[in-house]
């Protein structure tokens, strides 16, 4: 199925927008700030060029990021004729029970490098640090880069770059952002809702993972386990658990953090988080050892046992991978 899908570039993309209607537009499970912020803009942008267009209601939107999707979610009753997808690496990451969606997708907008190539046209960037800078370009295409577009487009940008801090952000991040800044956003309101804000149960879940965060190999790797139990006890809801894999990263000393999220079924999702330091792993090599993917320094996978024994087993790829490059790089 990979080599059946039309490969577009930004203008035949553009072009490719226009020639669609009734449009519904997919996140990806678990929306984060990326996939939401570019839905909401290609949403607007194609409306304001008179087309019609929905986002999927996906139903894990958190709550932080609904303001950003008031009055675009897709009515009841609404018969899409056409499906784009924003921020979607593989069919797997379609909204829960949506994954067959994936291939009726008309085109495919992203920019994650292990993009499993599906849907019937695509327009993938693996050098965007944020989808949101793809369809930023796409969107200056149509003429439909406005006051109204730039905020999700910003929304979209701060969130996969950490707010401009990590390494994945370049000149052309800062120039995207610069003109989204030009066009008068409240960036700062985005900010402080993304990154400056917490539950008071985000807070509790973050003491006990503090507590319970066991380190190894000279301290250079760190293991937190979110037990059910434990997101139970802090009254957690997803949004609550957004991003927790960052924070056992920001011990000093800490090259790779694992966190483990045991799962309703006691399986477990491990997600990843290496930093920027020689002698760090790839996140999403570890990951793929586990069928799993993602980024330099964030990647994730499903292991199918308890979290204390994929915590075993995670530890163990990192340190192979860590020999790996450590003997790639010598030679
Ligand atoms: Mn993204």
């Amino acid at each position: 199925m990979g080599n059946e899908v039309e490969k577009l570039n930004r203008k035949q993309a553009a072009h490719r927008l226009t020639l669609l209607d009734d449009v519904l537009i997919y996140t990806h499970r678990r929306p984060d700030g990326d996939t939401v912020g570019c839905a909401a803009a290609l949403c607007l942008a194609l409306r304001s060029i008179g087309k019609t267009a929905y986002i999927f209601e996906n139903n894990d939107n958190i709550d932080r990021l609904l303001p950003y999707l008031d009055g675009l979610l897709q009515p009841a009753g609404f018969i899409p004729g056409s499906y784009v997808s924003v921020d979607i690496a593989t069919p797997r990451l379609f909204p829960y029970g949506h994954e067959d969606a994936a291939q009726t997708v008309d085109l495919v907008l992203d920019h994650h490098p292990s993009n499993a190539s599906f849907g019937k046209a695509m327009c993938v960037d693996p050098e965007c640090a944020a989808c949101g800078e793809l369809i930023y370009d796409i969107l200056l295409e149509l003429g439909c880069v406005n006051k109204e577009t730039a905020l999700p487009l910003y929304l979209a940008i701060a969130s996969d770059t950490g707010c401009f801090r990590y390494s994945n952000t370049t000149a052309h991040t800062h120039e995207v952002a610069s003109k989204l800044i030009s066009l008068n956003i409240d960036f700062a309101a985005v900010n402080h809702r993304m990154f400056e804000t917490k539950t008071r149960s985000r807070l509790k879940l973050e003491a006990m993972l503090t507590e319970t965060a066991e380190y190894y190999d000279g301290g250079t790797a760190a293991v937190a386990i979110l037990t059910n139990e434990m997101a139970r006890k802090a009254g957690a809801t997803a949004d609550d658990e957004d991003d927790i894999a960052s924070l056992i990263r920001s011990v000093e000393g800490v090259l790779a953090a694992v966190t483990i999220r045991e799962q309703p079924d006691g399986s477990s999702k491990v997600s990843v988080r290496t930093v920027e330091e020689k002698d760090s792993v790839s996140a999403a090599e570890v990951c793929a050892v586990f069928g799993g993917g993602g980024h330099l320094r964030a990647g994730g996978c499903n292991i199918d046992a308890p979290p204390g024994e994929a915590a075993k087993m995670v530890l163990e790829a990192i340190r192979r991978v860590r020999e790996y490059d450590q003997r790639r790089y010598s030679h």
